[in-house]
């Protein structure tokens, strides 16, 4: 069977880029989840990532498993921290948070993991995860104790990419944070196609289709959207965003 990394590599190439949908399952009824993954499987969503910084009650794998189950696409986990891994994934972004120089975010987290992972059968999809200062204090800063890079800082923000690619990581993420006032400056992602060669995945604050087209048509491989399927109310915004990515 194809890996789950392989699938997201044909979906960029066949597509032009993918759309995930971020699924943060906190304090969220099964009637929510199952109305966000309807919409996600009707919605020609790629896949979707399961995952959060912060969970204020116990019930995330139990609400984890419903996704898993209720989904007809691949879901991968996001993972806020090792406590996140379990069965219900397909793969899991195995990420090392390396815009910030937080040891236990480079790799503490990772040397722990790893032994769960292979117990679990998941498929690790290396992944290089740089946070950006996208404006308002995003809880992954504070959880990962982490510095944000500045988005003016053009060169330091390559020197990063290109230090994940030379490790061997297949995929980047470039986060402005959850519900951030600015999202991934285009001049970014243009600048990262140029000089690094891996597939970008972009999201952080993207409200509306045409700015994911716009990180699209900047070069990104996959948009991450959260908040916004949430807080719209209207499932149909889903479609549009996938409409947009695709380029329909
Ligand atoms: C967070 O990039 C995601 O990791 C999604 O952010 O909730 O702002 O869409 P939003």
């Amino acid at each position: 069977m194809k890996s789950v990394f392989q699938y997201l590599m044909d979906v960029r190439a066949e597509r032009g880029a993918g759309y995930f949908l971020l699924i943060d399952p906190d304090r969220k009824n099964h009637g929510i989840l199952e109305d966000l993954v309807t919409a996600a499987n009707e919605g020609d969503v790629d896949t979707i990532l399961v995952g959060g910084s912060l969970f204020m009650d116990s019930k995330f794998h139990e609400r984890a498993a419903h996704i898993k189950k209720m989904a007809s696409i691949p879901v991968i986990l996001f993972p806020g921290g090792v406590y996140q891994l379990g069965p219900h994934y397909d793969a899991v972004l195995f990420m090392s948070v390396i815009s910030g120089r937080n040891a236990n975010n480079l790799i503490g987290e990772q040397v722990i993991s790893a032994p769960l992972v292979k117990d679990l059968g998941l498929e690790p999809i290396p992944t290089g995860y740089m946070l950006f200062d996208g404006g308002g204090n995003t809880t992954v800063e504070f959880i990962s104790n982490t510095r944000p890079l500045p988005m003016n800082r053009i060169n330091m923000i390559v020197a990063h990419g290109l230090a994940a690619q030379y490790l061997g990581m297949k995929i980047l993420y470039l986060e402005a944070g959850s519900g951030a006032e600015r999202s991934i400056r285009e001049e970014i992602i243009q600048e990262m196609v140029k000089k690094v060669d891996l597939p970008l995945i972009v999201g952080g604050g993207i409200r509306t289709p045409e700015d994911a087209r716009k990180k699209v048509e900047s070069g990104a491989s996959f948009i991450v959207t959260g908040s916004v399927a949430e807080e719209s109310g209207q499932k149909s915004i889903i479609k549009e965003f996938a409409d947009a990515i695709h380029g329909g």
